[in-house]
């Protein structure tokens, strides 16, 4: 792997070879996010101010008007109507080096599945925190995850869907209890700094960087932004780089570049004249015209006859790259649904029916919603994550989702006390849960070997040689938290898969 090459470079109209990079923008809900997005488009010369002040206009109907920036993402009437996100938003915009795609999430708990999509394409996070939830001093993990649970959340679920670094965007610092001040700021950071730790990110070898940006995308007295693309005069302490600058210097490492092409279909089209045209976006290898490739899972086999990505024929398309295929011969649009993935032959991974994973389950933090819930009924006691022999569960491999049981613990990881080594201990050391209806189960912050049965076929990858890194990580729903974080080992095929 080279550390400083971007795998990613296109031509830009001025004719000069930049680097792309996608960023998901996630975050708890109303922290910023789509404002940032509008923002940087602005700095970068992509809208014009006449943009913002028709929006401006727009927001005045339903008084809005603070999301004048937010509106440039959001677009679609509901989103307006209720100044929150639903759909993931995507745009582009140049720096110095790098051409900048923003996929601007969803921080709403209901819109969590898009968010899942948003991150799933990106090679970099942005989570997006609103300085005065985090400024008092000496907050703990729940404290801070019944402030915004989301953005713990999503920093949870970044790590399985493979982003190579994170950006903390600290926003609002016009807030007044912040006051652009660095006492305030440096209690940010050192309480925010907490969730990073609790979700693995260490700024270590084999861990995710992350670094903290102070800014504003839009402040509520001037209507301005600090620190977005020039260097804040409110807050001189401030020796860092601008959000702007700091995206620029992202090296990225090359990643998936030699396993097996696999890309995501969103969508089949049948312009005139042209054939089929699928358009995807790719989770590893790379895709070349004359390649041949198969559908799954309608197991439908053709050959590309041209790529296209960001309106131009390209001669290889590679890692989050949004592409659009023309294939030989025609596909009717009820053969392939939108969970397809096109894979090269012969390297194409397999529909399972049964996987055996490495899961940990997450510490579970009390949300404000549980904690008012104690308080209320006096009820000393707080609800954990746990795992439990036939409970049904939501699984989530790159976007697809599925529904699945857990219909066996093989055993649990300790480390052993003679040789400081991780073993798998033997199923009759699972614990028994307590209580009517007791089970094995893996209790929260224990590591097992589980099998689950998944309600329907779908294509995954595991471990090994021509892991397609993003098809192996699993993430566990329960409901709508994250319960556990896993990878794939091994699996059973479905019937209709050959070996
Ligand atoms: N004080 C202050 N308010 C801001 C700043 N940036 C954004 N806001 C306000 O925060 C509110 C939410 O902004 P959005 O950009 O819609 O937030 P979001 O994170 O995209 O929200 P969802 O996508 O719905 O999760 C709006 O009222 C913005 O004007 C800032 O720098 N300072
Ligand atoms: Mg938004």
């Amino acid at each position: 792997m080279n550390e400083t090459r971007i795998t990613n470079t296109r031509l830009t109209k001025d004719k000069k070879l930049k680097g792309c990079v996608s960023i998901a923008i996630l975050g708890h809900v109303d922290s910023g996010k789509s404002t940032t997005c509008g923002q940087l488009l602005l700095n970068a010369g992509k809208i014009s101010n006449q943009t913002i002040a028709a929006n401006q206009k727009i927001g005045e109907s339903v008084n809005k008007t603070a999301f004048r920036f937010a509106y440039v993402m959001d677009t679609a009437p509901e989103e307006r109507e209720s100044g929150i996100t639903i759909n993931v938003n995507t745009k582009e915009f140049e720096t110095d080096s790098k051409i900048v795609t923003i996929i601007d999430c969803p921080g709403h708990e209901n819109y969590g599945k898009n968010a899942i999509h948003g991150m799933s394409q990106a090679d970099l996070g942005m989570i997006v925190i609103s300085a005065p939830d985090f400024s008092v001093p000496g907050m703990d993990l729940d404290d801070i995850n019944a402030k915004a649970c989301n953005s713990v959340k999503h920093l949870t679920q970044l790590k399985n869907h493979c982003v190579q670094k994170v950006i903390v965007g600290v926003n609002k610092m016009d807030d007044k209890e912040v006051s652009y001040s660095e006492t305030v700021y440096n209690t940010i950071v050192e309480n925010y700094t907490k969730v990073l730790k609790f979700c693995k990110l260490n700024n270590t070898a084999n861990s995710i960087p992350y670094v903290f940006v102070p800014y504003c995308g839009l402040t509520q007295v001037e209507g301005t932004s600090e620190n977005i693309s020039e260097p804040s005069t409110k807050m001189p302490w401030y020796t860092g780089k601008t959000l702007v600058d700091t995206i620029d210097s992202m090296q990225l490492k090359e990643f998936d570049a030699e396993a097996p092409a696999v890309a995501k279909m969103t969508k089949l089209t049948h312009p005139k004249g042209v054939g089929t045209i699928i358009t995807a976006t790719v989770l590893s290898g790379e895709f070349r015209p004359g390649m041949k490739i198969i559908i799954k899972p309608a197991f439908v086999e053709t050959e590309i006859k041209t790529i296209q990505s960001n309106n131009n024929f390209v001669e290889v398309a590679r890692v989050n790259d949004a592409i659009g295929i023309a294939i030989k011969g025609n596909i009717k649009k009820d053969e392939l649904d939108t969970d397809s993935l096109i894979s090269e032959i012969p390297r194409a991974p397999k529909m399972v029916r049964e996987i055996t994973a490495r899961v940990r389950v997450e510490y579970r933090l009390e949300k404000q919603i549980d904690r008012d819930k104690r308080q209320k009924t006096g009820d000393a006691g707080r609800r954990v994550n746990m795992l439990s022999y036939l409970q049904k569960i939501q699984l989530y491999i790159s976007t697809t989702r599925v529904s699945a049981e857990v219909t066996e613990i093989l055993g649990i990881y300790r480390v052993n006390p003679d040789t400081g080594r991780v073993e798998l201990r033997p199923k009759s050391e699972v614990p028994v849960s307590e209580g009517k209806r007791q089970k094995l189960h893996v209790p929260q912050m224990a590591t097992a070997l589980i099998r689950l049965t998944l309600e329907r076929p779908v294509v995954v990858s595991k471990e090994g040689p021509d892991c397609i890194t993003k098809l192996s990580k699993i993430i566990i729903n329960d409901g709508r938290d994250t319960i556990a974080l896993g990878t794939i080992t091994d699996y059973e095929l479905a019937q209709n898969e050959t070996s």
